[in-house]
């Protein structure tokens, strides 16, 4: 797969070498996480699962960033979900670390979690060469869906 181009909506784009970092796919279009469209969706649906959900990219180079925006799949009542989470982690020198990062709305971790347009984790300011949101599939197929992973560097102090 080749890096994708990163949408330019304001701020500093900071994915525009971005690979896509994921535990399981569907359908393995894993370019609909940063096409800039919201439209076209992935899931986790198929493949082993079982283990913590995955979506993420990883750069070839430490970059900042302060804002992750994540943009749920389709309403369904089989999955598509997260049951607890999900968390921001960021890998700095080859380990993966959780960041404290506020999320507007609140995410539910029901069904009606993909009611919402989108979910804001806003954060201090790290510079990173991967970040991925995490947490265990919800609903009865056990799986988590997706439209689009953004990430910003709004230029919070850092
Ligand atoms: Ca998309």
């Amino acid at each position: 797969m080749n890096p994708r181009s990163w949408p330019i909506v304001d701020g500093a784009p900071v994915n525009p070498d971005a690979w896509p970092l994921v535990s399981r796919t569907s359908d393995g279009r894993t370019e609909v996480l940063n096409d800039g469209r919201r439209d076209l969706v992935e899931d986790s649906g198929r493949g082993p699962g079982g283990s913590a959900e995955v979506w993420g990219y990883e750069w070839p180079a430490p970059r900042w960033f302060d804002r992750v925006v994540y943009v749920p799949g389709r309403q369904d009542s089989l999955g598509g979900w997260f049951a607890d989470g999900p968390r921001v982690e960021v890998r700095v020198d080859g380990a993966w670390r959780e960041v404290g990062a506020s999320l507007a709305p609140a995410y539910p971790n029901d069904h009606t979690a993909l009611e919402a347009d989108e979910y804001v984790f806003d954060f201090t300011a790290v510079c990173a060469d991967g970040v991925r949101i995490t947490g265990t599939a919800g609903g009865p197929f056990r799986y988590t869906s997706i439209a689009e992973l953004e990430v910003w560097h709004r230029g919070a102090a850092g």
